[in-house]
Protein backbone atom coordinates (compact mmCIF):
# COMPACT_ATOMS: atom_id res chain seq x y z
CA UNK A 1 0.00 0.00 0.00
CA UNK A 2 3.00 2.55 -0.58
CA UNK A 3 1.30 4.03 -2.91
CA UNK A 4 -1.78 5.25 -1.08
CA UNK A 5 0.99 6.95 1.47
CA UNK A 6 3.14 8.19 -1.69
CA UNK A 7 -0.12 9.40 -3.62
CA UNK A 8 -1.08 11.46 0.17
CA UNK A 9 2.35 12.69 0.17
CA UNK A 10 1.81 14.15 -2.64
CA UNK A 11 -1.29 15.03 -2.13
CA UNK A 12 -0.04 17.23 1.08
CA UNK A 13 2.90 18.77 -0.76
CA UNK A 14 0.37 20.22 -3.09
CA UNK A 15 -1.66 21.43 -0.42
CA UNK A 16 -4.15 19.44 0.72
CA UNK A 17 -6.05 22.34 3.05
CA UNK A 18 -6.48 24.00 -0.58
CA UNK A 19 -7.89 20.65 -2.25
CA UNK A 20 -10.77 19.80 0.64
CA UNK A 21 -11.57 23.04 0.92
CA UNK A 22 -11.81 23.80 -2.38
CA UNK A 23 -10.64 27.47 -2.14
CA UNK A 24 -8.98 29.25 -5.03
CA UNK A 25 -5.13 29.36 -5.52
CA UNK A 26 -3.35 31.87 -7.32
CA UNK A 27 -5.53 31.51 -11.01
CA UNK A 28 -8.42 32.44 -9.14
CA UNK A 29 -9.20 28.81 -9.45
CA UNK A 30 -8.94 25.64 -7.73
CA UNK A 31 -10.44 22.68 -6.63
CA UNK A 32 -14.30 22.83 -6.62
CA UNK A 33 -14.16 25.03 -9.80
CA UNK A 34 -16.10 23.20 -12.96
CA UNK A 35 -15.43 22.71 -16.67
CA UNK A 36 -18.07 25.37 -17.56
CA UNK A 37 -17.32 28.12 -14.96
CA UNK A 38 -13.62 27.73 -15.92
CA UNK A 39 -14.24 28.53 -19.44
CA UNK A 40 -17.51 30.88 -18.89
CA UNK A 41 -16.66 33.83 -21.22
CA UNK A 42 -14.27 31.73 -23.85
CA UNK A 43 -15.18 32.12 -27.01
CA UNK A 44 -13.96 28.78 -28.81
CA UNK A 45 -15.87 28.85 -32.30
CA UNK A 46 -13.71 28.41 -35.27
CA UNK A 47 -11.60 25.74 -33.29
CA UNK A 48 -10.98 22.60 -34.03
CA UNK A 49 -10.25 20.02 -31.67
CA UNK A 50 -9.35 16.13 -30.75
CA UNK A 51 -10.55 14.51 -27.43
CA UNK A 52 -9.00 11.12 -26.73
CA UNK A 53 -11.09 9.04 -24.56
CA UNK A 54 -13.99 11.68 -25.29
CA UNK A 55 -16.85 8.98 -24.82
CA UNK A 56 -16.82 8.52 -21.10
CA UNK A 57 -15.54 10.40 -17.77
CA UNK A 58 -13.33 13.72 -18.17
CA UNK A 59 -13.02 13.33 -21.60
CA UNK A 60 -16.68 13.29 -22.23
CA UNK A 61 -17.57 16.59 -19.84
CA UNK A 62 -14.10 17.89 -21.10
CA UNK A 63 -15.99 17.37 -24.68
CA UNK A 64 -19.14 18.92 -24.04
CA UNK A 65 -17.82 21.79 -22.75
CA UNK A 66 -15.03 22.54 -25.56
CA UNK A 67 -18.64 22.44 -27.59
CA UNK A 68 -20.46 24.51 -25.58
CA UNK A 69 -17.65 26.92 -26.29
CA UNK A 70 -18.39 26.73 -30.14
CA UNK A 71 -15.53 24.34 -30.70
CA UNK A 72 -15.62 21.19 -33.46
CA UNK A 73 -15.25 18.53 -31.21
CA UNK A 74 -14.17 14.75 -32.53
CA UNK A 75 -14.35 12.69 -30.28
CA UNK A 76 -11.58 9.87 -30.62
CA UNK A 77 -12.35 6.26 -29.06
CA UNK A 78 -12.28 2.79 -29.02
CA UNK A 79 -15.74 1.86 -28.13
CA UNK A 80 -17.30 3.48 -31.19
CA UNK A 81 -21.25 2.89 -29.30
CA UNK A 82 -20.18 4.39 -25.99
CA UNK A 83 -18.57 7.52 -28.60
CA UNK A 84 -22.18 7.47 -30.66
CA UNK A 85 -23.74 7.68 -27.11
CA UNK A 86 -21.78 10.60 -25.62
CA UNK A 87 -21.99 12.42 -29.31
CA UNK A 88 -26.19 12.29 -28.43
CA UNK A 89 -25.20 13.63 -24.55
CA UNK A 90 -23.96 16.25 -26.00
CA UNK A 91 -26.25 17.57 -28.41
CA UNK A 92 -29.39 16.92 -25.93
CA UNK A 93 -27.33 19.60 -24.01
CA UNK A 94 -26.43 21.67 -26.91
CA UNK A 95 -28.01 21.71 -30.46
CA UNK A 96 -25.71 23.73 -31.85
CA UNK A 97 -22.76 21.83 -31.03
CA UNK A 98 -20.54 20.50 -33.65
CA UNK A 99 -19.21 16.96 -32.42
CA UNK A 100 -18.27 13.94 -34.96
CA UNK A 101 -16.75 10.50 -33.65
CA UNK A 102 -14.28 8.67 -34.86
CA UNK A 103 -12.29 5.51 -34.34
CA UNK A 104 -9.00 5.40 -32.13
CA UNK A 105 -7.49 2.13 -30.21
CA UNK A 106 -4.20 3.69 -28.71
CA UNK A 107 -3.60 0.05 -27.87
CA UNK A 108 -2.66 -0.73 -32.08
CA UNK A 109 -0.41 1.48 -33.97
CA UNK A 110 -2.39 0.62 -37.32
CA UNK A 111 -5.35 1.86 -35.90
CA UNK A 112 -3.86 5.16 -34.89
CA UNK A 113 -2.64 5.15 -38.35
CA UNK A 114 -5.67 4.76 -39.61
CA UNK A 115 -7.38 7.60 -37.43
CA UNK A 116 -5.32 9.90 -38.57
CA UNK A 117 -5.52 8.99 -42.31
CA UNK A 118 -9.77 9.39 -41.55
CA UNK A 119 -9.46 12.40 -39.87
CA UNK A 120 -7.27 14.25 -42.44
CA UNK A 121 -9.76 13.17 -44.83
CA UNK A 122 -12.12 15.59 -43.23
CA UNK A 123 -9.76 17.95 -44.42
CA UNK A 124 -10.08 20.67 -41.24
CA UNK A 125 -7.31 22.44 -39.18
CA UNK A 126 -6.54 21.07 -35.75
CA UNK A 127 -6.21 23.58 -33.14
CA UNK A 128 -6.05 21.63 -29.92
CA UNK A 129 -5.27 18.17 -29.12
CA UNK A 130 -6.33 16.78 -25.80
CA UNK A 131 -4.25 13.70 -25.60
CA UNK A 132 -6.79 12.28 -22.32
CA UNK A 133 -7.22 8.31 -22.88
CA UNK A 134 -6.08 6.11 -20.46
CA UNK A 135 -6.18 2.79 -18.19
CA UNK A 136 -5.35 2.59 -14.96
CA UNK A 137 -3.63 0.15 -12.65
CA UNK A 138 -4.56 -3.01 -15.54
CA UNK A 139 -3.26 -6.77 -14.99
CA UNK A 140 -0.08 -7.45 -16.86
CA UNK A 141 -0.43 -7.64 -20.55
CA UNK A 142 1.09 -7.28 -23.86
CA UNK A 143 -0.97 -4.81 -26.46
CA UNK A 144 -1.27 -5.63 -30.18
CA UNK A 145 1.87 -4.34 -31.27
CA UNK A 146 3.51 -6.14 -28.00
CA UNK A 147 4.11 -3.40 -25.10
CA UNK A 148 3.32 -3.37 -22.01
CA UNK A 149 -0.80 -2.35 -22.18
CA UNK A 150 -0.79 0.86 -19.76
CA UNK A 151 2.95 2.24 -21.47
CA UNK A 152 1.49 1.17 -24.96
CA UNK A 153 -2.14 2.84 -23.66
CA UNK A 154 -1.13 6.02 -21.68
CA UNK A 155 2.33 6.92 -23.75
CA UNK A 156 3.48 5.09 -27.08
CA UNK A 157 0.11 5.72 -28.67
CA UNK A 158 -0.19 8.74 -27.82
CA UNK A 159 3.11 9.97 -28.76
CA UNK A 160 2.55 8.06 -31.96
CA UNK A 161 -0.30 10.08 -32.43
CA UNK A 162 0.80 13.48 -31.20
CA UNK A 163 3.50 13.02 -33.84
CA UNK A 164 1.33 11.96 -36.59
CA UNK A 165 -1.01 15.01 -35.93
CA UNK A 166 1.98 17.70 -35.52
CA UNK A 167 1.97 18.80 -39.00
CA UNK A 168 -1.46 19.41 -39.06
CA UNK A 169 -1.00 21.85 -35.82
CA UNK A 170 1.86 23.19 -37.17
CA UNK A 171 0.30 24.62 -40.42
CA UNK A 172 -2.88 25.53 -38.48
CA UNK A 173 -0.83 27.56 -36.28
CA UNK A 174 0.70 29.20 -38.99
CA UNK A 175 -2.12 30.03 -41.18
CA UNK A 176 -4.76 31.33 -38.90
CA UNK A 177 -2.06 32.93 -36.36
CA UNK A 178 -3.64 31.24 -33.62
CA UNK A 179 -1.77 29.53 -30.66
CA UNK A 180 -2.66 26.02 -30.80
CA UNK A 181 -2.72 23.68 -27.37
CA UNK A 182 -1.70 20.29 -26.48
CA UNK A 183 -3.08 18.89 -22.89
CA UNK A 184 -1.72 15.82 -21.70
CA UNK A 185 -3.41 13.86 -18.87
CA UNK A 186 -1.25 13.00 -16.70
CA UNK A 187 -1.87 12.33 -13.08
CA UNK A 188 -0.57 12.91 -9.31
CA UNK A 189 0.20 8.88 -9.64
CA UNK A 190 3.61 9.87 -11.35
CA UNK A 191 5.15 10.53 -8.40
CA UNK A 192 4.93 6.27 -7.25
CA UNK A 193 6.83 4.80 -10.45
CA UNK A 194 10.00 1.88 -10.43
CA UNK A 195 13.28 2.74 -8.90
CA UNK A 196 14.86 4.29 -12.36
CA UNK A 197 11.71 6.17 -13.14
CA UNK A 198 11.43 4.82 -16.54
CA UNK A 199 12.62 1.14 -16.54
CA UNK A 200 13.66 1.48 -20.29
CA UNK A 201 15.17 -2.16 -20.36
CA UNK A 202 12.00 -3.56 -18.40
CA UNK A 203 9.18 -2.22 -19.87
CA UNK A 204 7.63 -5.85 -20.84
CA UNK A 205 9.31 -7.67 -17.88
CA UNK A 206 6.22 -9.48 -16.33
CA UNK A 207 8.50 -10.84 -13.33
CA UNK A 208 9.13 -7.73 -11.91
CA UNK A 209 5.31 -5.86 -13.03
CA UNK A 210 3.80 -3.75 -10.58
CA UNK A 211 0.09 -2.57 -12.02
CA UNK A 212 0.39 0.51 -9.85
CA UNK A 213 3.81 1.17 -10.68
CA UNK A 214 3.43 0.64 -14.27
CA UNK A 215 0.78 3.30 -13.96
CA UNK A 216 3.51 5.78 -12.23
CA UNK A 217 5.45 5.18 -14.47
CA UNK A 218 3.13 5.65 -17.85
CA UNK A 219 1.63 9.12 -16.19
CA UNK A 220 5.89 10.09 -15.19
CA UNK A 221 6.30 9.42 -19.51
CA UNK A 222 3.16 11.90 -20.03
CA UNK A 223 5.22 14.99 -18.32
CA UNK A 224 8.31 13.93 -19.59
CA UNK A 225 7.14 14.05 -22.71
CA UNK A 226 5.09 16.94 -23.07
CA UNK A 227 8.41 18.73 -21.61
CA UNK A 228 10.30 17.31 -24.39
CA UNK A 229 8.09 17.85 -27.16
CA UNK A 230 7.21 21.61 -25.98
CA UNK A 231 11.73 22.39 -25.64
CA UNK A 232 11.41 21.00 -29.64
CA UNK A 233 8.31 23.29 -30.58
CA UNK A 234 9.78 26.57 -29.13
CA UNK A 235 12.90 25.80 -30.55
CA UNK A 236 11.07 25.74 -33.82
CA UNK A 237 9.35 28.68 -33.07
CA UNK A 238 5.93 26.93 -33.90
CA UNK A 239 3.31 28.31 -32.12
CA UNK A 240 2.13 25.55 -29.89
CA UNK A 241 1.85 24.83 -26.66
CA UNK A 242 2.28 21.80 -24.51
CA UNK A 243 1.26 20.89 -20.54
CA UNK A 244 0.45 18.52 -18.74
CA UNK A 245 -2.85 17.93 -15.89
CA UNK A 246 -3.42 16.37 -13.07
CA UNK A 247 -7.50 16.41 -13.32
CA UNK A 248 -7.99 15.17 -9.33
CA UNK A 249 -9.09 12.21 -8.06
CA UNK A 250 -12.55 11.54 -9.70
CA UNK A 251 -14.26 8.16 -9.72
CA UNK A 252 -14.28 7.01 -13.51
CA UNK A 253 -14.84 3.86 -15.53
CA UNK A 254 -10.47 4.27 -14.80
CA UNK A 255 -11.42 2.57 -11.51
CA UNK A 256 -12.42 -0.70 -12.80
CA UNK A 257 -9.26 -2.83 -12.44
CA UNK A 258 -9.40 -1.75 -8.47
CA UNK A 259 -13.05 -1.48 -7.58
CA UNK A 260 -13.19 -2.74 -4.18
CA UNK A 261 -9.95 -0.79 -3.37
CA UNK A 262 -10.87 2.29 -4.79
CA UNK A 263 -14.49 2.27 -2.69
CA UNK A 264 -12.79 2.25 0.54
CA UNK A 265 -10.44 4.25 -0.55
CA UNK A 266 -12.98 7.06 -1.60
CA UNK A 267 -14.46 6.56 2.00
CA UNK A 268 -11.40 7.46 4.18
CA UNK A 269 -10.57 9.91 1.76
CA UNK A 270 -13.50 11.03 0.22
CA UNK A 271 -13.27 15.35 1.15
CA UNK A 272 -10.10 14.91 -1.14
CA UNK A 273 -12.15 13.43 -4.32
CA UNK A 274 -13.57 15.81 -7.00
CA UNK A 275 -17.06 15.56 -9.05
CA UNK A 276 -16.68 14.82 -12.92
CA UNK A 277 -17.41 18.72 -14.15
CA UNK A 278 -14.90 19.71 -11.46
CA UNK A 279 -12.62 16.81 -12.81
CA UNK A 280 -12.86 18.26 -16.38
CA UNK A 281 -12.35 21.60 -14.90
CA UNK A 282 -8.05 22.27 -15.32
CA UNK A 283 -7.83 20.20 -18.99
CA UNK A 284 -10.55 22.96 -20.03
CA UNK A 285 -8.48 25.95 -18.44
CA UNK A 286 -5.44 24.73 -20.01
CA UNK A 287 -6.76 24.16 -23.53
CA UNK A 288 -8.51 27.65 -23.77
CA UNK A 289 -7.88 29.84 -20.66
CA UNK A 290 -6.48 33.00 -22.01
CA UNK A 291 -4.42 33.07 -18.98
CA UNK A 292 -2.17 30.37 -20.57
CA UNK A 293 -1.21 31.92 -23.61
CA UNK A 294 2.51 30.93 -24.64
CA UNK A 295 3.12 29.14 -21.33
CA UNK A 296 3.78 25.68 -22.49
CA UNK A 297 6.11 22.33 -20.60
CA UNK A 298 4.19 23.14 -17.58
CA UNK A 299 1.94 20.92 -15.13
CA UNK A 300 -1.56 21.90 -13.68
CA UNK A 301 -3.96 20.56 -11.43
CA UNK A 302 -6.87 22.11 -9.56
CA UNK A 303 -6.07 24.97 -12.54
CA UNK A 304 -3.17 26.07 -11.05
CA UNK A 305 0.95 25.38 -11.57
CA UNK A 306 2.94 23.20 -9.81
CA UNK A 307 6.11 21.34 -9.90
CA UNK A 308 5.83 17.30 -11.05
CA UNK A 309 8.30 15.28 -9.08
CA UNK A 310 12.32 15.67 -10.01
CA UNK A 311 12.25 12.53 -12.23
CA UNK A 312 9.24 14.44 -14.10
CA UNK A 313 11.79 17.81 -14.49
CA UNK A 314 14.71 15.76 -15.88
CA UNK A 315 15.64 17.12 -18.77
CA UNK A 316 18.08 14.18 -19.67
CA UNK A 317 15.28 11.32 -18.99
CA UNK A 318 13.02 13.43 -21.07
CA UNK A 319 15.60 13.30 -24.51
CA UNK A 320 15.86 9.55 -23.64
CA UNK A 321 12.28 8.93 -23.06
CA UNK A 322 12.18 10.66 -26.56
CA UNK A 323 14.56 8.48 -28.58
CA UNK A 324 13.55 5.78 -26.67
CA UNK A 325 10.05 5.73 -27.56
CA UNK A 326 10.76 6.88 -31.71
CA UNK A 327 12.77 3.65 -31.61
CA UNK A 328 9.68 1.60 -30.04
CA UNK A 329 7.48 2.79 -32.48
CA UNK A 330 9.61 2.54 -35.71
CA UNK A 331 10.37 -1.33 -34.90
CA UNK A 332 6.78 -2.35 -34.75
CA UNK A 333 6.21 -0.35 -37.85
CA UNK A 334 8.48 -2.64 -38.81
CA UNK A 335 7.02 -6.01 -37.90
N1 LIG B 1 -10.21 9.69 -12.53
C1 LIG B 1 -9.15 10.05 -11.85
O1 LIG B 1 -9.18 10.10 -10.62
C2 LIG B 1 -7.87 10.40 -12.56
C3 LIG B 1 -6.80 10.80 -11.79
C4 LIG B 1 -5.61 11.14 -12.42
C5 LIG B 1 -5.52 11.05 -13.80
N2 LIG B 1 -6.57 10.64 -14.54
C6 LIG B 1 -6.42 10.56 -16.00
O2 LIG B 1 -7.52 11.14 -16.64
C7 LIG B 1 -7.72 10.53 -17.91
C8 LIG B 1 -9.20 10.23 -18.12
O3 LIG B 1 -9.61 9.27 -17.18
P1 LIG B 1 -11.11 9.10 -16.65
O4 LIG B 1 -11.01 9.14 -15.18
O5 LIG B 1 -12.02 9.99 -17.35
O6 LIG B 1 -11.36 7.56 -17.02
P2 LIG B 1 -12.38 6.86 -18.03
O7 LIG B 1 -13.77 7.31 -17.81
O8 LIG B 1 -12.07 5.41 -17.95
O9 LIG B 1 -11.91 7.45 -19.41
C9 LIG B 1 -10.80 6.97 -20.10
C10 LIG B 1 -11.17 6.85 -21.55
O10 LIG B 1 -10.03 6.36 -22.25
C11 LIG B 1 -10.48 5.39 -23.15
N3 LIG B 1 -9.46 4.41 -23.51
C12 LIG B 1 -8.82 3.51 -22.74
N4 LIG B 1 -8.00 2.76 -23.48
C13 LIG B 1 -8.11 3.19 -24.75
C14 LIG B 1 -7.53 2.81 -25.98
N5 LIG B 1 -6.65 1.79 -26.06
N6 LIG B 1 -7.88 3.47 -27.10
C15 LIG B 1 -8.76 4.47 -27.05
N7 LIG B 1 -9.35 4.88 -25.93
C16 LIG B 1 -9.04 4.25 -24.79
C17 LIG B 1 -11.59 4.69 -22.43
O11 LIG B 1 -12.37 3.99 -23.35
P3 LIG B 1 -12.99 2.54 -22.97
O12 LIG B 1 -14.26 2.83 -22.25
O13 LIG B 1 -13.19 1.89 -24.30
O14 LIG B 1 -11.98 1.83 -22.11
C18 LIG B 1 -12.30 5.87 -21.80
O15 LIG B 1 -13.23 6.47 -22.67
C19 LIG B 1 -6.79 9.31 -17.94
O16 LIG B 1 -5.67 9.61 -18.73
C20 LIG B 1 -6.40 9.15 -16.50
O17 LIG B 1 -5.11 8.56 -16.36
C21 LIG B 1 -7.76 10.33 -13.94
C1 LIG C 1 1.53 13.43 -23.80
O1 LIG C 1 2.28 14.08 -24.82
C2 LIG C 1 3.15 13.35 -25.64
C3 LIG C 1 3.32 14.10 -26.89
O2 LIG C 1 4.23 15.05 -26.66
C4 LIG C 1 2.73 11.93 -25.86
O3 LIG C 1 3.73 11.24 -26.51
C5 LIG C 1 2.41 11.37 -24.50
O4 LIG C 1 2.29 9.98 -24.49
C6 LIG C 1 1.13 12.04 -24.14
N1 LIG C 1 0.37 11.30 -23.14
C7 LIG C 1 -0.89 11.53 -22.73
C8 LIG C 1 -1.78 10.44 -22.28
O5 LIG C 1 -1.37 12.58 -22.65
C1 LIG D 1 0.59 32.76 -31.45
O1 LIG D 1 -0.69 32.62 -30.91
C2 LIG D 1 -1.10 33.72 -30.12
C3 LIG D 1 -2.41 33.37 -29.45
O2 LIG D 1 -3.37 32.89 -30.33
C4 LIG D 1 -1.18 34.96 -30.99
O3 LIG D 1 -1.61 36.07 -30.23
C5 LIG D 1 0.20 35.21 -31.58
O4 LIG D 1 0.14 36.29 -32.47
C6 LIG D 1 0.69 33.97 -32.34
N1 LIG D 1 2.06 34.19 -32.75
C7 LIG D 1 2.48 33.92 -33.98
C8 LIG D 1 3.95 34.10 -34.20
O5 LIG D 1 1.75 33.55 -34.87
Amino acid sequence: MLWVLNYFLEALRMGIFTLMTGRAGPSGYGSATTAEQVTQGADASGLNAIVTGGASGIGLETARVLALRGARVIIAARNMEAANEAKQIILDDCKAAKVDVLKLDLCSMKSIRSFVDSFNALDLQLNILINNAGIMFCPFQLSKDGIETQFATNHIGHFLLTNLLLDKMKLTAKLTGIEGRIVNLSSIAHVHTYEEGIRFDKINDQLSYSDKKAYGQSKLANILHANELSRRLQEEGANITVNSVHPGLIMTNLMKHSIVLMKILKLLTCLLWKNVPQGAATTCYVALHPNLKGVSGKYYADCNEFDPSAFARDVKLGKKLWDFSHKMVDSASLQ
